[in-house]
Order: C-alpha cells, then structure tokens, then sequence
C-alpha cells in the first residue's frame, strides 16, 4: 500500500515535553518563504550582535519585528517600539511568520495567541545561546513560540529552576517549540551550532521566537 506521504517529507508529529509544551516536527512547511521574509526583515533592520548587562557580546546575530523588538545592552534587557540601530520602528510581522505562530500556540492548548513582538535569530556555526529564562515579558502565561529554520541545531531544555536537570533533543528545520502556562519559565539554551549546509540557508540557522510581551 503507498503512503499518501512516500517520498514527501515525513508528516508532522508532536512530541510532548511536558504540561504546556511540545515540539511540533516538521509543522513549518514553507522554509524557503520563511527565509525570503527574514531577508527582507534584515534588509530594513539589520541583524546585530547585542551585548549583554555583563558586557558580552552574544555569538547569535538578532533582530526583530513586530510592534516591540527583544534588546539588550550594558543597561539591561527591554522590549523597544524602535530599533535602537536604525532609529525606526521594527518591520511589522508578517502575515505568514504570524499565521504559523497562532496555529503552533492553538495546536499547544493556547488559541487566541497574539504576539507583539518576533526576535529573529541568526547562528553561524559556533554560536550558542546559554541557559535562561524569557522574563522580560509582562504576560506569564502566553506562550513562547520558538520555529527552526535551516541547520539542526541541539536545543536545550531545563527546569522551572537553573539546577534542575536538562534535556537535549536535536530542531530540525521546520520544527516549532511552544512553552507557555505551567511550562512558561522553564531555562532553555541552544548548544554551540556544529556546521553544516543546508539547502535554504546554507552554513546559518535562523530561529523566530514569538513573544506575547504586553
Ligand atoms: C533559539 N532563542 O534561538 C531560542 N531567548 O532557538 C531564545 O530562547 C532566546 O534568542 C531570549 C532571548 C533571545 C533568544
Ligand atoms: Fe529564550
């Protein structure tokens, strides 16, 4: 019997991580118009990379759009109608990125998702982002929507607290995470990007994180 998904990429599935959070495999289809939307966000809000309250400056090149912008600098972390490097607002969201973004939230038990604000992330091949919370929102119960674009990367999931121990579990292009409820504040990072090629983006993995902030 033929499969109505034989040569075709596998079909989505769900993965349960814990109450209010699951990856969904392969739930992004559309990679190639994904990439095309960040480049045009790139084109009017550069990607940059930020430094952090500790005066590092972050391997993972970002940007935003969205109504607010993620951003930090030696002052702290804050959420900003205008880009600090442009002096204009952020792009606004596009129809696609938040269209993905409500159905992933709906598909995790959080329909009616609304987020104002979409940090775009952009690893070469070293990068890394460390453990951590998302606090800097004012909603603590919406989820955050994390969707992987282009290489594989090893994300990593912790605890409601940071000794806690963690989980490590390969993204794969297309794959979305949401946490959000009971699994809002739970530490997560990305382990340093190995290289690679991939088809779309080359030796990059772009990353959309949605946030309901206000
Ligand atoms: C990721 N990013 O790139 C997940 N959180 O797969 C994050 O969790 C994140 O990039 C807070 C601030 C910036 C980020
Ligand atoms: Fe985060």
């Amino acid at each position: 019997m033929t499969s109505l998904f034989d040569n075709e990429s596998p079909p989505p599935s769900r993965e349960p991580l814990e109450e209010g959070a699951l990856v969904l495999r392969g739930f992004a289809a559309d990679i190639p118009a994904l990439v095309a939307e960040i480049e045009r966000i790139a084109a009017a809000a550069p990607f940059r990379h930020m430094v952090t309250p500790g005066g590092h400056k972050m391997s993972v090149a970002m940007t935003n759009c969205g109504r607010v912008g993620w951003t930090s600098n030696s002052r702290g972390y804050s959420y900003e109608p205008v880009d600090p490097a442009t002096g204009r607002p952020w792009p606004a969201l596009p129809e696609c990125f938040l269209d993905l973004a409500r159905r992933a939230a709906a598909e995790t038990g959080f329909p009616g998702y609304d987020p104002d604000a979409c940090l775009v992330n952009r690893y070469a091949p070293g990068a890394k982002l460390g453990l951590h919370q998302d606090r800097d929102e004012r909603d603590p119960v919406a989820p955050i929507v994390s969707v992987s674009i282009g290489l594989t990367a090893t994300f990593i999931w912790g605890g409601t607290k940071r000794h806690l121990p963690v989980r490590r579990f390969p993204v794969e292009s297309g794959d979305v995470v949401v946490w959000g409820g009971p699994a809002r504040f739970v530490y997560h990072g990305v382990a340093p990007l190995k290289y690679g090629e991939h088809p779309v983006t080359g030796a990059l993995r772009y990353n959309l994180t949605f946030r309901k902030v206000f």
